[in-house]
């Protein structure tokens, strides 16, 4: 049990928490969960993808900015522009965005409706801010294969 809450605060300090499958492995049965904060600058690296498909589903609350209301991965319903430290303009601000290494593309969740990427690639993960400082809260993602 000490193990296991020592694992858990080493992922928690690294903001990556994997389970269900090996890591450095592409995901190809079981579904993956992942855990993302938003306090992590920088993306939230290392979840490998195989050649299909991968639906991202997400549950939990978190909040770009202390004070505010905490949402899920769609954010606020604010898109980012103008001088908000966010990652990418169009998304809104405060929402998950999803990359996958290969292509680059950056996908993001609206209206926290699950997401369809395509491998391979490695998926990584982060917040639609820059300035974490006033960031609370945490999101668990799960990464499944679609058949
Ligand atoms: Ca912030």
């Amino acid at each position: 049990m000490a193990a296991a809450l020592l694992l858990g605060r080493i992922a928690g300090a690294v903001g990556l928490l994997m389970t269900g499958a090996a890591i450095g492995r592409a995901i190809s049965k079981a579904p993956v969960r992942v855990t993302a904060e938003a306090r992590k600058a920088g993306w939230h690296a290392g979840v490998p993808l195989g050649d299909r498909q991968y639906r991202i589903t997400v549950r939990g609350k978190w909040s770009h900015k202390q004070g505010e209301p905490t949402v899920g991965p769609g954010g606020s319903r604010i898109v980012a522009h103008g001088d908000f430290p966010k990652t990418i303009d169009g998304a809104t601000e405060g929402c998950l965005l999803v990359r996958v290494l290969k292509d680059g593309a950056i996908h993001h969740f609206a209206d926290g409706r699950p997401l369809v990427v395509q491998g391979p690639g490695t998926a990584e993960f982060r917040i639609n801010d820059t300035d974490m400082d006033d960031n609370i809260g945490t999101l668990e993602i799960r990464i499944t294969p679609v058949l």
